[in-house]
This record gives C-alpha cells, structure tokens and sequence, in this order.
C-alpha cells in the first residue's frame, strides 16, 4: 500500500486491565485509581479484570462481590476467573495492561495475536526508586512463539521511568479540603472523633504487623500535648488490642497519658485520601498509601512491604536517597520503624528529633511533590508510550 492511502491509527480507545490480588489491597487500590483516571481524564472504555472482587469491595463498596460484570464510576468491572477460557480478536482492547506480571489468560494472548493492528501489551511494574529501574523502563519483550512485543512499564521519581499516579484535580480539591476546617472537622467528626480527639496531634496510622507500634504509643502516651491516633481496623491488631485492653474494633477509643487510639472502620478509598490530608502526620505502608501520603503534602513515614533477605531494605533506602523531603531524624525514625536499625533503640529520642522537624520536613515535602509534578504522571505518560508504539509498528507495517 502507497504511504498516503495508509489509515493512519486512530487513537487508542479501548483498555483491559488486569489485576491479581497478590495480598491486601495495594494491586486493585493502584489499578482501580488508574482504571477511573483512564476512563475519566483520557476517555478511555476500561474493562479492569480482578479475580477479587472482595478485596476490591473493602476499598470501594459499590462493588458487588457476587456479580460477573458490572459498571462502576465508568469502568466495566470483570470478575477474573481462573478458567476464563476462549476469546476473539474482538473481544481485545487497543491496549492490554497485566499489572505486577499477573499471566493473562492464555487465550486472551492467542487473541491478541490475530488482532490487526496488535493490541499494545504493557508490564505494569512495582514502585521502587533503585536506579536499575530506569534501564528497565520501556523495555521490550517478544512473545516466544507468538507475534507480539510485551513492553515493561516503570513507576517512578524521575523523568527517566513512568511516573506516579495522580488524578489533574487531585491538587485543587485536597487544598480547598485542607484550607476548610469546618469541612476537615465534619469529615473527622463523622469518623465518630470527638471534639478533643479533633484538636489533638492527628497520626493516622496503617502498617504491616511486624512494625513496632507498642514503642511509639508509649512515646505518645507521655507526650507534653494530646495526640490521637487512628487506626483502621485490622492494623496492628496484637499491639492496639494491648493497648486498648479490648477488642481493636471499628469505633473504640480508649486514652492513656496524652495519648488516644481511636480504631476506624476500613474506609472507602477517597476517604482514605482525605483522612491522609486532615491528619498531622500519617504512617503508611505499601505502594499506593505510601504515593498517596506525598500527595497529601504531610509529613509522612513509611512501612514498606517486607521482602525476602532484606530486599526491603535497599527499597527503603533507595527511596530515602533520592527523596528531597527527608531529614536526618526523618531518616533514623524510618530506620527503626522499618527494622533496618537494631534494638535497644531510644524511640523518645528518635521521636522527639523527628518531632522538632516537622516544620521543616512539611517545607521539604512541598519542594518534593513541586518535582514530582514535573515528571508528569503515570497515566498519562504510559498512554504517550503507548501512542509511540502504535506508531512505531504502523511504521513497520508500511
Ligand atoms: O494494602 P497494602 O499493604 O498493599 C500492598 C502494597 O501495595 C505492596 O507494595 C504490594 O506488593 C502488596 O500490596 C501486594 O498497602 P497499599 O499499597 O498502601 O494499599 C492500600 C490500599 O487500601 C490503598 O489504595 C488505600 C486503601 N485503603 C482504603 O481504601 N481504606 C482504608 O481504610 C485504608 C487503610 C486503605
């Protein structure tokens, strides 16, 4: 075919997602940001596959954990099945995303294969800040029997990987939240805080269960001021059920010293977000709580997912290398917090020096998110790769 007859690629309008719950809810809490963001700011029909929908319903309760299909907010929502069997070339997005290297179904790939032009077949990878990621970022992967390239995308700190995920209005609606106390206290009020539990120090806290909870709460407790701290249910459990001297469910508060524990219920996902923005200080664990408590543009400490051998640990400090918002007390209590310092720790010393820092670590984390912005974000550039490989194969089609 000459050049100019060619039917230059119309954009990519369609897009599977596929999404296995590995543990807890980071997967469908990234893809399910991701699936709305594409569906809402890109136009783009997305079909997010996820073979839990029960987690899924934990972070957003419209979800119905019965149903096979359904819409949500714009996103058709599949329940991925392990014996999902046979597909058609029609039944194939314009671009098929497996997050975190899930194995889609085997005869969605034969699918993808007779498709004309080839779907875009993307590797959603984990967050990490090691710099091998961005040799690895983009990279492609040809299919060992059929005619397709999977590409690897990286999330990532700089303009060398992918990004981070972050909605356009994210900005603007969490500072017109933060700069209106009266809706911040209604927002606390209706997660049953009293007025005093409002007015206090707020750390929200959500970490894995190996982290040592019992040492802060018994710096806490012997605070000069009130702090309340609150827990979704479920988080830390052993340590906060000691603490409370009963069962840590969803609306109990005991105080002790200075220090109140008030346990939330699991909360839907834009709650989350803002809960992260009307607290002080948030402990977050994981990926996306951990990306989310950037954008809140609040001193923040992360638990990150345990690894074999340590792995964690280099994760760790490879991000408290290249992050701008970091102190060095800042520093010493990630290191306790995660394990990577060793017992006997003076955890009212540690607190306390990161405590004095506060107001210089909140500066910083606005100098942070400031160059995180100009990195772009995820969606949008995983859809421009996207767009450059579409050109690039109607290229060698001609
Ligand atoms: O739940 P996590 O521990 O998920 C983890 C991590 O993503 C980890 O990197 C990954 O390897 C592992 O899963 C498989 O933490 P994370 O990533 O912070 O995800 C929690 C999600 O839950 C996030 O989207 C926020 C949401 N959430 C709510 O919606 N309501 C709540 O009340 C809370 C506490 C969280």
């Amino acid at each position: 075919m000459h050049s100019t007859e060619i039917n230059t690629n119309p954009a990519a309008k369609t897009l599977a997602l596929f999404c296995k719950v590995v543990d807890n809810f980071g997967d469908i809490g990234i893809c399910w940001r991701m699936a709305r963001q594409l569906q809402q700011e890109h136009d783009i029909a997305v079909t997010l596959w996820v073979d839990d929908l029960r987690s899924f319903q934990r972070i957003c309760p419209l979800v119905d954990a019965d149903v096979e299909v359904q819409e949500i907010a714009g996103v058709t929502v599949r329940h991925w099945r392990d014996q999902q069997g046979s597909f058609t070339a029609t039944d194939i997005a314009d671009i098929v995303i497996e997050f975190f290297a899930c194995n889609i179904p085997p005869g969605y790939i034969e699918a993808m294969a007779k498709c004309q032009p080839r779907p875009v077949w993307l590797n959603l990878e984990g967050l990490t800040a090691e710099e091998w990621v961005e040799g690895c970022h983009t990279l492609p992967s040809p299919h060992p029997s059929l005619p397709l390239t999977k590409h690897f995308f990286f999330p990532g700190f700089n303009n060398k990987t992918g990004g981070l995920l972050r909605e356009t209005s994210l900005d603007s609606e969490r500072t017109a939240f933060q700069s209106d106390a009266a809706a911040m206290e209604a927002f606390l009020r209706q997660l049953g805080l009293t007025e005093a539990e409002i007015h206090a120090t707020r750390i929200s806290l959500f970490c894995y269960p190996h982290a040592p909870v019992t040492d802060l709460l018994k710096v806490w407790q012997s605070a000069d001021t009130p702090v309340t701290c609150l827990v979704p249910e479920g988080v830390a459990a052993e340590a906060i059920q000691t603490f409370l001297g009963q069962a840590a469910k969803a609306g109990a508060s005991v105080s002790r010293g200075a220090l109140t524990v008030r346990v939330l219920p699991f909360i839907p996902q834009a709650d989350y977000d803002k809960l992260l923005w009307a607290c002080d200080i948030n402990f977050v664990r994981g990926e996306d709580s951990f990306v989310r408590a950037q954008w809140a543009n609040k001193p923040f400490i992360w638990h990150i997912y345990p690894q074999d051998e340590n792995l964690h640990h280099v994760k760790l400090n490879a991000f408290l290398k290249t992050t701008t918002s970091v102190t060095a007390s800042l520093v010493a209590l990630s290191h306790a917090w995660n394990g990577v310092s060793h017992p006997p720790l003076d955890w009212p010393d540690i607190w306390l020096a990161f405590q004095a820092d506060l107001p210089e670590i909140a500066r910083l984390s606005g100098n942070w998110q400031e160059k995180m912005h100009e990195n772009g974000d995820m969606t949008s550039n995983l859809l421009k790769f996207v767009n450059s490989v579409r050109a690039a194969s109607q290229k060698d089609a001609v």
